[in-house]
């Protein structure tokens, strides 16, 4: 290594090798019940929930330490509808011809179609933009780096947070998300990656059965 400013490590749990694996285990039970949500309650959930998640997202491993991320929340229903109203536009056209039959076929499983009820439902949308200059400073005009692998890597561990504090998520993808810039005034050298939806799950809500099969160990990991 080169000289560098540093410090100490952070402390780390000394666990046994028994505790690691049964937490290890504990947590994968934990993670297996997270499943993508399309129907919320409109209950309100409390904003310091949001503002931890976030934190904790903000914690991510990404390029050179620029943090190249920015978490726009929705929360009033003026800005939900104005989103829900471009977002479904999006949606018409995927579904009525840009999809194509391959994609639309394997959505089927699925069930869902360009109608979003959910983005006026949930008590939060929070829009992930990833900034492709921006360096660790404000005002700061340096180029960011691997931003789609940052900003991936802190939307997961923001789903993680939220679904830790039982919040309900969905990772929605309107296509094209330039609207977004605007609904949520951010620069244009800001790119949407994704709209989180996040809520209390609606008393009746269902999960496609599709959604509940997930690979093997032994189809999803190899040791060399
Ligand atoms: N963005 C559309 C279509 C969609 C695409 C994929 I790939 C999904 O896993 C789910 C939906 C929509 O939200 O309906």
């Amino acid at each position: 290594m080169k000289p560098h400013e540093t410090l100490p490590y952070t402390e780390l749990p000394d666990y046994s090798d028994a505790d690691r694996i049964e937490r290890s285990r504990a947590f994968y039970e934990a993670m297996k019940t997270r499943r993508t949500c399309r129907y919320f309650a409109d209950d309100p959930v409390p904003r310091a929930v949001i503002e931890n998640a976030i934190l904790a997202a903000g914690t991510a491993p990404n390029g050179a330490n620029h943090q190249p991320w920015h978490f726009a929340v929705i929360a009033t229903p003026e800005k939900k509808k104005a989103l829900r109203a471009a977002a479904e536009e999006e949606e018409r056209a995927f579904y009525e011809s840009k999809a194509g039959a391959e994609w639309l076929e394997a959505l089927a499983p699925l069930g869902t179609d360009a109608d979003k009820p959910f983005l006026e439902t949930a008590p939060y949308l929070i829009v992930i933009f990833g900034q492709r200059k921006g360096g660790m400073n404000p005002g700061d005009t340096k180029q960011n780096y691997y931003v789609s692998e940052s900003v991936g890597i802190a939307t997961g561990m923001l789903i993680t947070a939220l679904h830790d504090a039982g919040l309900a998520t969905l990772t929605h993808t309107p296509n094209p998300m330039k609207f977004l810039n605007e609904v949520c005034d951010r620069p244009a050298n800001e790119k949407p990656v994704m709209i989180l939806v996040v809520g209390k799950p609606a008393a009746n809500a269902t999960v496609p059965a599709h959604a509940t099969i997930k690979k093997p160990l032994d189809q999803i990991a190899s040791w060399l």
